[in-house]
């Protein structure tokens, strides 16, 4: 298992489009190994392909509440089935836009199909921080960040935090 580099906005492949999983083979179980070992490495409860480089719909999470007791969940082409017409707002957070929160509303409740680990066909019912966090990762495979929701200032001051903090990361490695 490798943990990977997570990419950084304003990374121009975070905007691209992941591409649906063809075959779950063992390259791809090692890649969401590789992912999940990343995610809680970084930490985060979330990880998309995208966010270490690579352009497929594959989503690792765990949001339980308690460390010690691990809960991963591995989605393959996860998509929405349903969403309630009801909105939650919580305080998000992105492992590719580091230090910054803000807060988000989306559906309360949602609906997924996905294929697991194995390849099986799977279909759960999401509230609280799950569907928030299912939304937030499938929005990574259509190219989209939470800042994308908040209103043209504040996504602007948030973009240039992260990409001074970068530079100035970037001189004190070399
Ligand atoms: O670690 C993460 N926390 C989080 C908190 C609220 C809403 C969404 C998230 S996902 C984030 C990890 C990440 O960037 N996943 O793409
Ligand atoms: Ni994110």
């Amino acid at each position: 298992m490798n943990i990977r580099k997570i990419l950084i906005l304003p990374d121009p492949v975070l905007r691209k489009k992941s591409l649906p999983v063809k075959k779950v083979d063992k390259d791809i179980q090692n890649l969401m190994d590789d992912m999940l070992a990343t995610m809680y490495d970084a930490p985060g409860i979330g990880l998309a392909a995208i966010q270490i480089g690579i352009l497929k719909r594959i989503v690792v999470m765990d949001v339980s509440k308690e460390p010690e007791k691990k809960e991963p969940m591995y989605l393959i082409n996860p998509e929405i089935t349903w969403k309630s017409n009801v909105n939650a707002s919580y305080e998000e957070g992105c492992l590719s836009i580091p230090n910054q929160f803000a807060k988000i509303e989306r559906p309360d409740k949602c609906n997924i199909k996905y294929l697991d680990y194995y390849g099986k066909k799977r279909e759960i019912k999401a509230e609280g921080l799950l569907a928030t966090c299912i939304q937030h990762e499938i929005d990574h495979l259509n190219g989209i960040l939470f800042i994308d929701y908040l209103s043209k200032l504040k996504k602007d001051i948030i973009v240039k935090k992260i990409s001074k903090n970068k530079k100035e990361l970037e001189r004190i490695v070399v």
